[in-house]
């Protein structure tokens, strides 16, 4: 069969049952995915089938579903898809704002989080990532992540009406909603699982099964381990089966077989099907596992890029409102990949966590120092169209430190003991202001993972002094700040808003006292919230100085993502320094990772910068202080600066002169900002 007639073919399948009025838009959205599409399909599925015939017979009955998928789409939904396709203004501007939250301790249910939207409004956010909601395994089910129905709610939060309706409450209030896509795998009880361990060949062929240990031997010798302390090993005996299951994560969750057209087409359906509900965004969980090969790490395989740059034509073609985020906690090297190429010649995500720009930044607070910080941005690329990060201080797993270690390495210390110290400083050992706890290692040498609320990690618990508590309150906004000034979308992780502290009863409660992660996943604390107003308390003082870093990003556009980034090298070791935007509107996030004042030659690294000197006056945006030749960062604060040229010829008597004097530089007291903590 030529191109040309399986084009025709495929489209028809797709076109055929939808209404007239949308045969045009279908047909050119379908123009421009196909040839990838099929391609990469081909590439993944061609050999599955007896011949050529047989693998477009299976296209052909994807396309017919998406069809169909497509006549389901709810009108205000594909009004969004119009709206959205092609723009990623809407999720890239300086004004989008994400909130990660589990729904039952953030709100009880799904009705219960439209009380929370008020809230939600207050801190500017756009894109709410509620944790997962649908329906879960039986008994212990790692926080929703092993799913037993893609299209049914979790009873205990709610039902599919609920879900609509809140999409829609969120929807009208310029919310997005994600949800978790767990593309990865399925629980144990999910009913294609179920199917297989009752021996139905079909859904056997779902999963990665092998009757004794010697394939899974030759596996093991070059794979990792996610959960080496409470799930040890990538396989399961399935006793019911008699087989070995891979169980990349806990026993109870199994790989999905990807090598297996069906599992793919049955999972695109399940993903649209969610979006028709009024899902915008989808988590993409574990992307990085999708594919395995042997004597690999099974990661970050071609692959599984393939899969998901197919997902994207798929989305493209029947919800191109919606988002995909790559959730792939892997070196930085590997990270850009899932935001598809530069060029754009290949799409695939259109946000990816930047997950070592998180660590690198804890990293920075533990050594006083942002070398590793900023070996990390410097290893970052420029963004593709259409893509972006999402940057974040914490989210609802550990913190991983080896992701680290490409650049880590890169120094004179050994990779080894340099992220052990970080992983035992952030336990509370090597005399540190954290408090957080470790996460499972593989083997006891191994680098450890850190779990804790940001604000245990960064000095809360440990402070003694008021002067310790604002220590430890910089030291979050500082993170904030940077996930805020980057590039990217920032998240807020429930509770950082109040500065809520670790749950340490999360050991009381059965089927969370083995996995520490839930140590940062405390419930809704009413109290912090009713003192969110008065600055006298810390949650008050948290809430306003976060809710003041906020307001300040929406009014700079300099800090939407797509607009350039510059690192400065020339500062001291314990200072991150970097511009955004054009020369003549720069913004300079400039952010002291000590607990030393530091004088900064503000001249100077205008001028290494590449930026024009000639109005040589920086107001901080953040207090709104003006400063000329030298600045002076207090510990663990940060600025803001942008060009102040406008103050300097209209408002001169609106200056400080104490901030302007030239000989300010020994008295830092007097011309320090105040580092967006405004008590
Ligand atoms: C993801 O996590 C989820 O975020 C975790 O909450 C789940 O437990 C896991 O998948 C299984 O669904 O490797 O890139 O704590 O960072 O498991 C995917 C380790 C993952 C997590 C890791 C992560």
């Amino acid at each position: 069969m030529s191109p040309h007639a399986i084009f025709d073919r495929l489209l028809q399948s797709l076109v055929a049952q939808l209404p007239s009025d949308q045969h045009v838009l279908i047909t050119l959205r379908f123009q421009k995915q196909a040839p990838v599409l099929i391609d990469k399909l081909r590439t993944l599925y061609g050999n599955k089938f007896d011949n050529e015939a047989g693998f477009i017979d299976w296209l052909e009955k994807m396309l017919r579903v998406t069809g169909r998928l497509i006549v389901d789409r709810p009108l205000a939904l594909r009004a969004l898809d119009v709206q959205r396709s092609g723009s990623r203004e809407w999720f890239s501007s300086q004004d989008t704002l994400g909130y990660c939250a589990y729904v039952d301790r953030f709100a009880g249910d799904l009705r219960g989080v439209t009380a929370r939207i008020p809230h939600l409004k207050k801190l500017g956010v756009t894109y709410l990532h509620l944790l997962p909601f649908l329906k879960a395994r039986q008994g212990d089910n790692d926080g929703g992540f092993a799913v037993a129905d893609f299209d049914a709610i979790e009873p205990k939060l709610g039902t599919m009406e609920d879900l609509q309706e809140l999409t829609a409450q969120l929807r009208s209030s310029g919310i997005s909603l994600c949800s978790d896509f767990i593309l990865n795998h399925v629980a144990d009880d999910h009913p294609w699982a179920s199917a297989a361990k009752r021996g139905d060949p079909v859904y056997r062929d779902y999963f990665y099964h092998y009757p004794d240990r010697t394939q899974p031997e030759i596996f093991e010798a070059s794979l990792g381990q996610v959960f080496p302390q409470v799930a040890p090993g990538n396989f399961s005996f399935v006793p019911e089966m008699r087989q070995w299951v891979w169980t990349t994560f806990y026993p109870y969750q199994w790989d999905l077989n990807y090598t297996n057209p069906a599992v793919f087409a049955d999972m695109a359906t399940a993903l649209l099907q969610l979006a028709n509900r009024g899902v915008e965004v989808f988590r993409l969980d574990s992307t990085a596992f999708l594919w395995k090969r042997e004597a690999s790490n099974c990661m970050n395989q071609p692959e599984a890029h393939w899969i998901l740059q197919a997902l994207r034509c798929i989305v493209d073609i029947a919800a191109p409102g919606v988002l995909l985020k790559a959730e792939a906690i892997v070196p930085t090297a590997e990270l850009p990949a899932y935001l598809g190429s530069q060029d754009h010649t290949v799409k695939e995500c259109h946000l990816a966590y930047h997950s070592s720009l998180m660590a690198a930044s804890w990293v920075a607070l533990a050594e006083q120092d942002t070398d590793l910080l900023r070996a990390v941005i410097q290893a970052t690329p420029v963004l593709p169209e259409q893509a972006s990060w999402l940057t974040y201080v914490r989210c609802h797993d550990d913190i991983g430190w080896n992701v680290l270690r490409p650049e880590a390495s890169s120094g004179t210390q050994d990779v080894q003991q340099r992220l052990s110290y970080v992983s035992r400083f952030f336990a509370g050992e090597e005399a540190s202001f954290a408090r957080g706890a470790s996460f499972q290692a593989s083997d006891p040498d191994a680098v450890h993972g850190t779990v804790g609320m940001a604000s245990a990690l960064a000095g809360l618990v440990s402070a003694s002094t008021s002067l310790e508590q604002e220590y430890a309150l910089r030291r979050i906004l500082l993170l904030y700040g940077l996930t805020l000034c980057f590039g990217g979308m920032p998240l807020i992780y429930m509770g950082d808003e109040f500065a809520q502290l670790n749950d340490d009863d999360y050991r009381l409660q059965a089927g969370h006292e083995y996995d520490s992660r839930w140590l940062h996943r405390p419930l809704w604390n009413t109290e912090l919230e009713m003192t969110a107003h008065d600055v006298s308390t810390i949650a008050g003082t948290m809430f306003r100085s976060l809710s003041h870093l906020l307001q300040q990003r929406r009014s700079l556009p300099q800090l939407a993502a797509h607009q350039s980034r510059r690192l400065l090298t020339g500062v001291p070791p314990e200072v991150l320094a970097f511009a955004r935007g054009a020369d003549d509107e720069a913004l300079l996030y400039m952010a002291n990772f000590s607990d030393q004042t530091i004088t900064l030659d503000l001249v100077s690294c205008v001028t290494q910068a590449g930026l024009k000197t000639e109005h040589c006056l920086w107001r901080n945006q953040l207090d709104q202080s003006v400063h000329g030749d030298t600045l002076n960062l207090l510990p663990w604060s940060q600025v803001w600066l942008a060009r102040a040229t406008d103050t300097l010829h209209k408002k001169t008597q609106d200056i400080d002169t104490q901030t302007l004097s030239p000989d300010n530089a020994g008295k830092p007291e007097q011309c320090s900002t105040t580092n967006g903590v405004i008590a």
